[in-house]
């Protein structure tokens, strides 16, 4: 049987831009559930911030009773969470939308996978207390730059609403795949929310101020918003949860075979509870079997599935995976488009050929 590739000559990120730096991770290429921070996707809006870590200190402000500021020794000392978990840009698959939009063109590479240990947010909450009008937080980072839309300077700042900054899952995250966090991913001390796509997960954090109202920073106010229409903004709405998904990894788009048996394999992801099922068609949608899941299904973790294909007659296949979430969210056979194009989770399609 013809197995993914096996080799010595390593991947390497697929870059999209370089300042700000964005590349993608090369998804088909990975063995394994954990992606090392060479191969980890990165996404900016901004070069990359300077500050000092010798005398880094996270402080927490505005509606909470005794405002505290935390060392990283401090967060050491508290209890800790490790979560295992998928990041995904609400931006990965952009490049599949027709018609084409505008922004980054991501192919199925902006998402990435790893361990983040860390402390909740509600455990240092315990420290400062919350004040009964506290609605939002906002966390706001050091990097900062111009944006396209306006002259002026902005750092990297977004809220949570309160539900979502108090489940416990929600971290402030000191640590990576069991090394200190990787300065491009966030060093020292990163956000990860766990559930929600990469915007929410806010990297080199600076500040959190819990607020009484709706935070309106561009990065939710204008971006990471859902537009469904391109000529206005009705039915506006923001981006949060990752939608249901899958990738096929194996074999690649447009690839020739030979005749013989294949092992077809892939990874989905939901932000909803956790992946109950995939479906695989060879035939382009017609008929549908059901995948091996090589794993358990975890809350917020891909998991890998696979297929053995017998690829007996010469043509041309186009062949497609499909995702249900334990919540009944199941890949749409036509993307959400929206105008800035984020959350597609549209039926996973490639085509190969069988000489
Ligand atoms: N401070 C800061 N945090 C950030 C961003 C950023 O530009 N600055 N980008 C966000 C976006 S859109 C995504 S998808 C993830 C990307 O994380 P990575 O670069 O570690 O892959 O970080 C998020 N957090
Ligand atoms: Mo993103």
């Amino acid at each position: 049987m013809k197995h993914f590739y096996q080799s010595e000559v390593k991947p390497y990120l697929i870059t999209k831009s370089l300042n700000p730096e964005n590349q993608e991770t090369p998804i088909h290429f990975l063995n394994g559930d954990l992606v090392d921070e060479k191969l980890f996707y990165r996404r900016n809006h901004f070069s990359y911030p300077n500050f000092s870590s010798s005398f880094y200190f996270l402080p927490i402000v505005g509606l909470v009773h005794t405002p505290r500021t935390f060392s990283i020794q401090d967060l050491y000392s508290l209890p800790s969470r490790s979560i295992k978990m998928v990041l995904e840009c609400s931006g990965d698959k952009r490049g599949l939308f027709e018609p084409k939009l505008f922004g980054e063109q991501w192919e199925k590479g902006a998402i990435s996978q790893g361990i983040w240990k860390g402390v909740s947010l509600r455990t240092l909450l315990e420290h400062t207390g919350l004040v009964n009008s506290a609605k939002e937080f906002v966390f706001e980072a050091y990097d900062y730059g111009e944006r396209p839309d306006s002259d002026s300077i902005f750092n990297f700042s977004r809220s949570l609403p309160i539900e979502k900054a108090l489940e416990p899952d929600t971290i402030i995250a000191y640590e990576y795949n069991n090394q200190p966090i990787p300065f491009k991913h966030g060093f020292p001390l990163r956000l990860i929310v766990p559930g929600w796509y990469g915007m929410a997960s806010v990297k080199w954090l600076k500040k959190i101020t819990v607020i009484d109202k709706e935070f309106n920073g561009p990065f939710q106010t204008i971006d990471y918003v859902y537009y469904p229409n391109k000529e206005n903004d009705n039915g506006k709405f923001p981006v949060t949860t990752v939608h249901v998904n899958s990738t096929i990894q194996y074999p690649l788009n447009s690839q020739l075979l030979h005749k013989g048996t294949y092992m077809i394999k892939g990874i989905a992801w939901t932000g909803n509870g956790r992946i109950s099922k995939v479906e695989i068609s060879i035939d382009d949608g017609q008929t549908w079997e059901t995948c091996q899941l090589a794993s358990a299904a975890n809350k917020y973790s891909w998991i890998s599935w696979n297929y053995k294909w017998e690829a007996v007659k010469k043509g041309e296949y186009t062949i497609k995976s499909k995702a249900t979430d334990s919540q009944g969210n199941v890949q749409p056979s036509e993307p959400f488009w929206n105008r800035k194009g984020y959350g597609y989770n549209a039926i996973e399609k490639i085509n190969v050929k069988v000489e």
